[in-house]
């Protein structure tokens, strides 16, 4: 039996010597070492030795195993460094290697203008009111004080979801201030941004989907100079302090009176030139004081309060800010034209 022994211990450690990975390692552990292992089944037949060959035969089981303990834990240690090696060869990073640039974004140019304008009324004490754009005709119209037989409610000109005109797609984002006039009482001082919808033909200056910002402050003793003060204090941040501006008598059915803002031609300074149309001016936004019935539509007296309001196209203010001579650009979101803003 001894000569089992070291012959079961050299073996081992024979072949531990050439074991060449953590699993090979792990695998002879078990055949020499485990439960059903060839250590395990030479002490099985220790039963059939005398009395003094048993301590002996039992202390050199002892010696052998422990030295193949010592030879499994020796080798796999090298075998662990071995593999560290490998991988640490295989999975080498060259820091030098150029690295790929990720091609980051930006804003589109319409939110770039969009943003500025919302912080420029936020500055001013604004804040942004939003609502639904399948909006009641009630709210689109009827409380606008837009008149049963206004072109805007013709079907040629509107959206309309419902087959009895009583829901459509927004024309503009007034009803959301209707909303919040209805459920706040003054002083009131909001912006409302938003998507609108009017059945136009798509062409360098027209979309049948467009945004817009529409403005409403209501208080007591609110007059037209603070509309002309508020909307020269835009114009200023946004193309720039001493750009001029011209209001311009207009019609809307919801403000009395009304006013159209131009802004002095960017290109040739008012001289006249093609893009102002020889005019020296161009069209920003239309505005007006509050009209009275709409006021007493939505429950405030407008003896005790007044109020102005204005609505402007985002596209409109993007195509002014940067010189883009066609709303086509800002829609069809090609790379080559976006990257420059
Ligand atoms: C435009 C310019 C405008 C308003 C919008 C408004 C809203 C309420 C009451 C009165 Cl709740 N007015 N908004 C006023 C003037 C002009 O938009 O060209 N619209 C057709």
């Amino acid at each position: 039996m001894q000569e089992k022994l070291t012959a079961l211990r050299d073996a081992a450690l024979g072949e531990l010597q050439i074991a060449d990975s953590a699993k090979s390692v792990e695998e002879l552990r078990v055949k020499y070492l485990g439960k059903k292992g060839e250590l395990t089944a030479i002490l099985k037949q220790m039963g059939g030795l005398s009395a003094e060959e048993r301590p002996v035969i039992g202390a050199l089981a002892n010696t052998v195993r422990s030295e193949i303990e010592n030879a499994i834990a020796a080798r796999s240690a090298e075998v662990d460094a071995i593999e560290l090696e490998h991988r640490l060869k295989a999975e080498r990073i060259d820091v030098t290697l150029p690295g790929k640039t990720p091609r980051v974004g930006h804003k589109h140019p319409m939110s770039i203008v969009l943003d500025e304008a919302k912080d420029i009324f936020i500055s001013m004490g604004f804040t942004v009111a939003e609502g639904p754009e399948v909006e009641l005709s009630v709210y689109d119209f009827d409380k606008l004080n837009i008149p049963p037989n206004h072109t805007v409610r013709e079907w040629s000109d509107t959206f309309y979801v419902a087959e009895d005109e009583s829901v459509h797609l927004r024309c503009q984002t007034s009803p959301v201030q209707v909303r919040v006039m209805e459920k706040q009482s003054p002083p009131i001082r909001i912006i409302s941004p938003g998507r609108v919808y009017r059945k136009d033909e798509v062409d360098a200056t027209h979309s049948p989907m467009f945004h817009q910002i529409e403005g409403l402050v209501v208080d007591r003793g609110i007059t037209l100079g603070d509309l002309k003060g508020t909307l020269n204090a835009l114009v200023g941040k946004l193309y720039g302090t001493g750009t001029k501006t011209r209001f311009r008598p207009h019609h809307f059915p919801f403000t009395e009176p009304s006013c159209e803002v131009d802004v002095e031609c960017f290109v040739c300074g008012g001289k006249g030139c093609r893009v102002c149309k020889g005019e020296g001016w161009i069209e920003l936004l239309g505005s007006g004081m509050v009209h009275p019935k709409v006021l007493a539509g939505v429950g405030i007296d407008p003896d005790e309060y007044s109020g102005f309001a204005f609505g402007i196209g985002v596209e409109r203010m993007t195509m002014l800010r940067f010189g883009i001579d066609d709303m086509r650009l800002l829609f069809e979101n090609d790379t080559r034209f976006l990257s420059q803003f």
